[in-house]
């Protein structure tokens, strides 16, 4: 299946002759560097230094097995100071935790799709930051963040990179968490913050392994050959999530320098995780399960299976291939970060960071 769809779609190679593991590193920076100039925009240098400060706490929360301690994250940009709130649930496990980062469409008190209670049983530390705390998701370039930086050409970044640019932000401040194990933090996030959380991984080394959920066109979903939503619908309804440049692309993805496995790519070697919906077509579940067939020699470079499965088809709904470093599952149903992915991506990381 995988032989027959790189045919059919054209797809481009996945690594250049002769990679080998020391190589990567220098691959995975140009690749960084290809997708700011034409995909995201790019990334301002981190700030010196962030300042947190505690604004409440709550010591025996959920049940009385975690703590909550809200924070205020603040930093020096280019434009002057910008800060946002965000939310740690540190279980009282004895020890540092492991730790996700997770980029949310609401603010911490509507828990709809953070199951906390799971997450914490499972022993994970859990920070989070509701994305429109970060910038508005719609034009407005004066918005939040986005205002904290001039705009200078048409690789100017776009929302998405600043999503992911705050979740870099909360890692700085993870580092200064005796709770949590630094060496342990994942970035989670779905829809397009499944995107950001992509793309932070991507660029964030220190993120000890990815999730991506139903990030569909533009995040795990290869490009070429995709059904529901191309290059060309995402920059029509949402341009200011990327730069100028990518909408050069819009009708034209066998023009794009890359191919969404290469994004994926640069998670490696850490673990990546990639959630499908079987009823979201719109993301399209065989192009990113496509992605996820294609990082074999990547993985591969470091002595690791990614998948691990010799003729990888898609699973059935409810289905899930877990052996190597690349996790994929298909959850039965719609378009959604349910329970079912929390527990399963967990499950996966916990294994393998
Ligand atoms: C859709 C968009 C998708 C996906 C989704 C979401 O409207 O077309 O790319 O990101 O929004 O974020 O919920």
């Amino acid at each position: 299946m995988v032989q027959e769809e790189i045919v059919r779609r054209k797809l481009p190679q996945v690594l250049p002759e002769g990679m080998t593991a020391q190589g990567f590193a220098a691959w995975r920076r140009d690749m960084v560097a290809l997708y700011a100039r034409e995909c995201f925009g790019v990334t301002p240098p981190a700030p010196a230094s962030v300042h947190a400060e505690t604004m409440a706490e709550q010591q025996d929360d959920w049940a009385g097995k975690a703590a909550h301690r809200e924070v205020r994250l603040s930093f020096e940009m280019e434009k002057g100071e910008f800060s946002f709130p965000v939310h740690l649930v540190l279980p009282h496990c004895g020890q540092p935790c492991p730790c996700v980062v997770y980029i949310s469409f609401t603010p911490y008190a509507t828990a709809g799709y953070q199951p906390i209670e799971e997450i914490v049983d499972q022993g994970w530390a859990l920070a989070v930051f509701n994305y429109e705390d970060v910038t508005a998701d719609n034009g407005d370039m004066g918005s939040g963040i986005a205002a904290m930086v001039s705009r200078k050409g048409s690789d100017s970044w776009g929302k998405i990179g600043m999503w992911a640019y705050a979740a870099s932000r909360v890692l700085d401040y993870l580092h200064t968490v005796p709770e949590v194990d630094t060496r342990r933090v994942a970035v989670l996030g779905h829809s397009r913050l499944g995107k950001t959380a992509l793309w932070a991984g991507a660029q964030d080394t220190r993120f000890a392994g990815v999730v991506s959920n139903d990030s569909g066109c533009s995040g795990a979903a290869v490009s070429r050959g995709k059904v529901g939503e191309s290059v060309d619908d995402i920059c029509r309804v949402f341009p200011y999530w990327f730069c100028e440049n990518y909408q050069k692309y819009r009708k034209n993805e066998a023009a794009l320098p890359f191919e969404q496995y290469h994004l994926l790519a640069c998670a490696a070697p850490r673990p990546l995780y990639v959630a499908s919906a079987s009823q979201d077509e719109w993301a399209d579940p065989a192009s990113e399960f496509l992605s996820c067939c294609l990082l074999e020699e990547v993985y591969g470079l470091f002595g690791l299976p990614a998948l691990g499965a010799p003729n990888p088809e898609l699973p059935a709904p409810g289905g899930r291939l877990s052996m190597g470093q690349v996790g994929y599952h298909l959850r039965p149903g719609t378009h959604y970060l349910s329970r079912y992915d929390w527990v399963r991506a967990l499950q996966f990381l916990r294994m393998r960071m």
